[in-house]
């Protein structure tokens, strides 16, 4: 029978079959001896077939292939990737400016990331009750949404949800993703009261979370909409890719890409580059080229 992998523990997988019963699996020997660069044969989010001769003992026994996957590595150094999930609409990469700080250029690779998987995404910058000063959190605001993508600041402990967000959920698989403690397991649990999930502390000395969710998780709400939550993730390593469709990634170079003289161009040092002149001209912000810098060493570097 047909469902699909709302939880993952590592040994043991909780899918969610057609008939709409839960049913605990192992899997089949033969995925986990196979060779392969990811370090789970099976992700929350995967369509299986499920053997359920025996209830008390069934077994996956295929994977139907994927829609996406949003893939990490396993550490930055690591050659081996980690699915993070499969077969999502869109992904929320939740962002806060402290408790933890979010830098631009995590949420630069998300978004890069999301490009490369069709992933449509989304940016919540969340905790702005804990801003005094919000002229450093606007510029990234307005630069993001002048660069067409879909960008909101919200508060999860305020007693209304931002019911924009709440709108964007509907008929939708959607990825919560972002640093350890920016509120993920927050959101969820006031979206799906029943989650239950934990909730954890910021820690007083460094400003961080406690990574208090431990594996992704698949939720759904009383509407059918699917929320996943997942681990927080530190650090955020690209794939393998050609340097010149790095810049492709990045929504606001895309008009600018078509001027380059050279229809390789990487944009860093090229005569007649469109997204340099860009740059000079003040359309392309400056953490927004940073960053892109950043990533094309990495890709030029694997
Ligand atoms: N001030 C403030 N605190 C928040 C907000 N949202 C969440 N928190 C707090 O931030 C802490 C961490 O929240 P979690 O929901 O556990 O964070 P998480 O992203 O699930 O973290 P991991 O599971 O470790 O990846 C908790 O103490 C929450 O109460 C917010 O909007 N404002
Ligand atoms: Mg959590
Ligand atoms: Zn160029």
């Amino acid at each position: 029978m047909l469902g699909v992998v709302a939880k993952s523990t590592g040994s043991w997988y909780e899918v969610w079959l057609d008939d709409k019963t839960k049913i605990s699996c192992r899997l089949r020997g033969i995925f986990r001896l196979q060779k392969s660069s990811l370090t789970n044969p099976v992700a929350v989010g995967d369509r299986v077939n499920v053997d359920i001769t025996n209830r008390e003992e069934a077994v996956i026994t295929e994977i139907e292939s994927r829609k996406n996957y949003l893939l990490r590595k396993a550490t930055k150094a690591s050659s081996q990737f980690q699915i993070v999930a499969s077969n999502i609409d869109q992904a929320i990469i939740i962002a806060t400016d402290v408790a933890p700080r979010t830098s631009t250029g995590f949420i630069d690779r998300f978004l890069v990331t999301c490009s490369l998987y069709d992933i449509d995404p989304i940016i919540v910058f969340n905790k702005v009750d804990l801003i005094e000063d919000f002229s450093s959190l606007e510029e990234k605001v307005q630069t993001y949404t002048q660069a067409g993508y879909l960008v909101l600041m919200t508060s999860f402990i305020e007693e209304l949800l931002n019911s924009e967000l709440t709108a964007l959920l509907t008929d939708k698989t959607t990825l919560l993703f972002g640093h350890s403690g920016v509120g993920k397991s927050t959101l969820l649990n006031r979206l799906i009261p029943g989650a239950m999930q934990d909730v954890g502390d910021i820690s007083n000395q460094h400003q961080k979370g406690k990574h208090t969710t431990t594996f992704a998780q698949m939720f759904e709400d009383q509407f059918g909409n699917r929320i996943i939550d997942t681990p927080g993730v530190k650090e955020f390593g690209l794939e393998e890719m050609e340097p010149w469709t790095l810049g492709h990634c990045f929504n606001e170079f895309k008009k600018y890409i078509p001027g380059c003289k050279y229809n390789t161009c990487i944009h860093k040092d090229e005569p007649k580059c469109a997204i340099m002149a860009a740059f000079a001209n003040g359309h392309i912000s400056e953490f927004r080229y940073a960053n892109y810098l950043n990533m094309l060493d990495d890709v030029l570097n694997t």
